[in-house]
């Protein structure tokens, strides 16, 4: 019996590997018959797109996609019906059934999207909304972003005008549009009355592309809470990057408040105040165990009440301020208008704000929320990197200290990854700088996306990276690794006419591989298994051996 139950679920296991492969091998094929279906029209590539929609519309049936099944098998027929057709009405039929081929491409890469998060974990399966717009009317431009979005596993429409763009919103919303503030037939986003106001309304963030760079344009797109402005010449990794970064954060991250209150019930209220907004929260248990607490929760601001009985709020603030990885934590008191001079004691302490009670509900979670934001904007701005958006080497090597810390207390392992671009040089060397940034942005992203909410990655050097794994064994983070590695070196860049790829090598090392005295010797041990890795042939995973006992 157990037997034959384990054999199901290796069979199983087998099938559902079976299908993600081909899954992810989607997007290519159906751009290769994209390809296809543009040039010429002639009965040779009637001919092919006829044999691939027909194996697709099989496969794709099999492995449970039914919809994509269905809409090769319409491409299939209308091949079929074309290529039965006289030369000269051929020429006709043939924008129709582009159109079916291109729309087969938006559904594959979709189903390819929502495979990678699946994979990806199991905390990224509640991302419902992972789409951009892109409303511009320069088709190259479209087209090399919607590519590398696509890469990263991102939905993309796309519209060339403001009216279809409005229509499409009347049925869905997007998480981001990216529209020009003009297009060539001199219409203006700033003018579209209709469409801002759903974009509004929707929650839409918008970010804009201007042709010039202008303080009244400027002006205008802060006007329409445009969150990102960007000019011609286009840094698209740099757009790339903002992307993910708004859809992180959206997704993931509205803050978190550490609360400190003597009287319980009024922090658990402002908890489920704060929650209500999506602010995930902690109340402190024990005041003598805050700093303890702090490190375990990492919070992005602190609430503290101003008046306690044991130790006023000015004291504890003056105690966190002595840690220094606490020292630019904002700490917001709850006091009343009452006690100027207390507030001024409080600030020389190391207190950054204050909301002044009686303040209701509302007004509290706005206040906390605005705060919260601008603090988040601050932390992001000092501990990231600008290319790609990930901490940077400080702070990734304290995020392994503190994990670290971690593994003592709750004997779970902790997976450390370093990974370093293979011959990253050439790339610079063949195709520029700029493309090798892309292509450190792109692993960048790529990081991001296929890491769970509580592992963290941060750039460790050019084109080195450090992954910090929390209750991760060894197995799992090379496994992870080696995921990552396969999606890396199927992402395709265009440089100089040429279409190039690049593959990494890693150094896995967990917690448990040996006695470790801290995170940094685990970096070491990460980074020796890194150059092995290099040294044994480059684009692999090794994990880290320790050295033989003489
Ligand atoms: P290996 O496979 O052994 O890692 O070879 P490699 O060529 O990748 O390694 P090497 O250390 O010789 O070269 C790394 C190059 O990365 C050198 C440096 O100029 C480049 N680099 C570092 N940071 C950046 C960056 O931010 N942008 C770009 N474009 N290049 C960078
Ligand atoms: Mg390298």
């Amino acid at each position: 019996m157990k037997t034959s139950n384990s054999n199901k679920a290796d069979i199983s296991q087998a099938f559902n590997s079976v299908r993600q492969r081909f899954a992810e091998g989607l997007p290519q094929r159906a751009a290769a018959m994209l390809a296809t279906v543009q040039q010429k029209s002639s009965d040779a590539m009637l001919r092919e797109i006829i044999a691939e929609s027909h194996k697709l519309s099989g496969a794709c049936g099999t492995f449970g996609y039914a919809l994509l099944g269905a809409m090769a098998r319409q491409i299939e027929q209308l091949a079929q019906a074309i290529k039965a057709k006289a030369e000269q009405e051929q020429e006709q039929a043939i924008p129709e059934l582009i159109h079916l081929v291109q729309e087969f491409d938006i559904e594959a890469a979709q189903v390819t999207a929502a495979i990678l998060q699946n994979t990806a974990s199991s905390e990224q399966l509640s991302v419902t909304k992972n789409s951009i717009w892109l409303l511009l009317d320069n088709v190259a431009l479209t087209d090399e972003i919607t590519e590398q979005l696509h890469g990263f596993g991102m939905q993309v429409e796309f519209f060339t005008n403001f009216t279809s763009c409005v229509k499409r919103l009347t049925k869905d919303t997007p998480l981001i549009l990216f529209s020009a503030v003009t297009l060539a037939n001199g219409e203006s986003l700033f003018e579209q009355k209709l469409l801002l106001n759903m974009l509004v309304k929707q929650q839409v963030r918008l970010m804009v592309l201007a042709k010039t760079d202008s303080f009244a344009t400027r002006i205008q797109a802060a006007q329409l809470r445009a969150e990102a402005f960007f000019c011609l010449p286009l840094d698209v990794p740099e757009i790339i990057t903002q992307i993910s970064e708004l859809l992180d954060y959206s997704i993931t991250n509205a803050g978190r408040v550490f609360i400190v209150d003597d009287d319980k019930l009024l922090a658990e209220h402002h908890a489920l105040v704060l929650a209500e907004i999506g602010i995930e929260t902690r109340i402190n248990a024990n005041v003598e165990h805050i700093i303890e607490e702090i490190m375990s929760f990492q919070p992005d601001l602190i609430l503290m009440d101003m008046y306690m009985p044991d130790y006023s709020g000015a004291e504890i603030a003056g105690l966190l301020r002595q840690y220094r990885s606490l020292k630019r934590l904002p700490i917001v008191f709850l006091s009343s208008e009452m006690n100027k001079a207390l507030q001024i004691r409080a600030m020389s302490h190391g207190a950054d704000d204050f909301i002044t009670k009686p303040i209701d509900d509302i007004q509290l979670a706005q206040a906390i929320k605005v705060r919260l934001a601008r603090s988040l904007q601050l932390k992001n701005l000092i501990e990231k990197d600008g290319l790609t958006s990930l901490v940077r080497h400080a702070a990734i090597k304290d995020a392994a200290e503190m994990e670290f810390l971690r593994v003592e207390r709750t004997g779970k392992p902790l997976g450390i990854v370093m990974l370093d671009i293979d011959r990253f040089k050439t790339v610079n060397d063949t195709y520029g700088h700029a493309t090798g940034d892309l292509v450190i942005a792109s692993l960048a992203t790529l990081l991001r996306k296929r890491i769970r909410k509580t592992d963290r990655a941060g750039r460790y050097g050019g084109e080195e990276f450090l992954l910090v794994l929390p209750d991760c064994n060894t197995k799992q983070a090379k496994l992870l690794t080696e995921q990552i590695l396969a999606a890396f070196s199927g992402l395709y860049f265009n440089a100089k006419d040429q279409q190039f790829n690049c593959t990494f090598s890693a150094g896995v090392v967990s917690s448990g591989d040996d006695n470790f005295a801290n995170a940094a010797q685990m970096i070491a041990a990460a980074d020796k298994a890194m150059y092995q890795a290099k040294e044994s042939g480059r684009n692999r995973v090794l994990h880290w051996q320790p050295p033989a006992s003489s």
